[in-house]
């Protein structure tokens, strides 16, 4: 297992921050270079190389029959505050995994195919699981390319910047039946149920939307309370009123993490401010009313002009019981503790389910940690972990 660990240090080494994390944004040069260092160890297990036009990166171990395929993976792209191991584990482990596989000179009787997704946060360039939407065809590569970062770059210009990012091959000529990815949980509840393995059943769904909220700028001292159209105030109200919404509705978990001023100037009144709302639900309908709810709030009459698009949004998915059942014995053949979950965050597994038979396993966040520099598993976790995946890639495979 030390060379498992040793490709995740190595990875974790692109990008490193100074507090320790990671900050790997999808399509720059260190998200390239981690990328190509996984297509490296690919290369050294023997497998066969694809790249595709947004860049998804593929290694594929040829199976003994023409039984649909078994795709195995993850992202390895991180959030600007990133940790070590979102991501970066289900790739690292699944190479891991089928390297095992060549040592050991048995062929499965499905092919394998290592799949490392790109733009999986969707912090630089939105919608996020954008790799796996490409892959299963839900967004378009037209599309794609013509996404904007805050600098006004597109995702085309960085592609076309990075000779070697993206590529021509594509999967058409295998049929793939199940994906399979191995997570930390990011979230606190391994840890507190004192669980090794998460064997994840399905994921809720996300919708984020960013909201604009326009006003009049002036002097903070001169200008009257009542003769203001203060975007800062209004915006205020509007984001106080939203974060009510999960007392309304059980489960709903709802997060306004990035705020904007303009001018953003301690003696002027802000004319513009930019919000973004992140809600997820594991229920479709829950989530609807909750979009429903948030466009009501933002229909408001104020004195500002309120505006708002849809950034992203993922169905709430329930995993495959046939991948289910396979992690499951897995976890338990080896005699680890699991517990049945929902995931909170969002994952390439999701998307995917539209198209493979699907499923996850989790491992435990430290304190439930994650996007930040304390996010951590132990050794053992790793482990723990890629053992189940392997043990579920053998069985799903027929290794
Ligand atoms: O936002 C998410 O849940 C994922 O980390 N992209
Ligand atoms: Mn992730
Ligand atoms: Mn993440």
């Amino acid at each position: 297992m030390s060379r498992l660990l040793e490709h995740l240090a190595e990875l974790a080494s692109i990008g490193e921050r100074p507090d320790g994390g990671v900050c790997r944004l999808a399509f720059t040069d260190l998200d390239l270079a981690g990328r190509s260092m996984v297509a490296g160890q690919l290369q050294n297990a023997g497998l066969e190389i694809r790249v595709d036009a947004i860049g998804n990166l593929f290694g594929i171990l040829r199976g003994s029959t023409s039984l649909p395929a078994v795709m195995v993976g993850s992202h390895t792209d991180t959030v600007g505050t990133g940790g070590r191991f979102d991501g970066a584990l289900g790739v690292v482990a699944a190479v891991e995994c089928v390297t095992k596989m060549q040592e050991s000179g048995r062929i499965p009787e499905r092919t394998i195919v290592v799949a490392s997704f790109v733009n999986e946060e969707g912090v630089r360039f939105m919608p996020d699981m954008m790799g796996s939407l490409y892959h299963s065809h839900q967004i378009t590569l037209r599309d794609a390319m013509a996404a904007l970062d805050s600098a006004g770059t597109s995702i085309g210009q960085e592609l076309d910047r990075q000779v070697g990012f993206a590529g021509t091959d594509t999967l058409d000529d295998l049929e793939i039946g199940f994906f399979l990815e191995l997570h930390i949980e990011q979230g606190p509840i391994l840890e507190s149920e004192n669980r090794q393995i998460g064997v994840v059943a399905g994921v809720q769904g996300l919708s984020w939307t960013e909201v604009e909220v326009l006003g009049s700028s002036n002097h903070a001292g001169t200008t009257p309370m009542d003769r203001r159209r203060d975007a800062g105030l209004v915006s205020g109200d509007l984001m106080s009123a939203l974060r009510q919404l999960p007392a309304e509705i059980e489960n709903l978990r709802l997060t306004i993490g990035s705020v904007t001023y303009h001018p953003n100037l301690v003696n002027v009144i802000a004319n513009r401010v930019t919000f973004t709302v992140d809600m997820r639900h594991p229920d479709p309908d829950r989530l609807l009313t909750a979009e429903a709810r948030m466009t009501e709030i933002l229909n408001y009459p104020t004195v500002c002009d309120v505006s708002h698009k849809r950034l992203a949004r993922t169905q709430p998915c329930h995993f495959s019981d046939t991948v289910i059942s396979a992690v499951q014995s897995a976890s338990d053949e080896l005699g680890y503790s699991s517990i049945k979950m929902i995931s909170g965050a969002g994952h390439d597994a999701q998307i995917l389910q539209s198209i493979y038979q699907s499923g996850m396993i989790f491992i435990p966040s430290r304190g439930g940690i994650s996007h930040s520099a304390e996010e951590f598993s132990t050794p053992e976790q790793v482990e723990a972990g890629t053992r189940v995946l392997f043990g579920a890639l053998q069985r799903l495979a027929g290794a």
